[in-house]
């Protein structure tokens, strides 16, 4: 690990999730009632609370983007950027690779699925 950079402040009530690039996929950890639970392509969050996704790459650079949940972070080798999302409302939202990162990088896409607070806390105890 090089370093580490941040742009979030400090917040009551933060999830902290981790999000990894690769070629051509995303992995995510979030903490679940009895560990970490791991997915790929899928980002859970919960709607209405502050996340910090704490973002790296497995390869090359990678860039995080969820559009409509605000900016962008890139995912570099050795190195945990973090970027904070909130999303105001349950839903589906589409993110996708925004660094140009090889061959499949316009295929490089993945979800968040923000959940209310009843679909958080069964996400937690691996119910979906
Ligand atoms: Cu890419």
């Amino acid at each position: 690990m090089l370093g580490e950079r941040t742009i979030a402040r400090p917040a009551r009530n933060v999830v902290v999730v981790e999000a990894t690039g690769h070629q051509w996929y995303w992995t995510f950890r979030h903490p679940g009632a009895a560990g970490a639970i791991a997915t790929r392509d899928v980002l859970h969050i919960p709607a209405g609370r502050p996340v910090d996704v704490r973002i790296a790459s497995a390869d090359v650079i990678h860039s995080f983007w969820v559009p409509r949940l605000g900016g962008k972070m890139d995912a570099i080798p050795g190195l945990v950027n973090t970027l904070r999302i909130e999303a105001t409302d349950p839903g589906l939202f589409e993110g996708q690779c925004a660094e140009f990162c090889g061959l499949h990088h316009t295929s490089n896409r993945f979800r968040v699925m923000a959940h209310d607070a009843a679909g958080w806390a069964a996400f937690q105890r691996g119910e979906e």
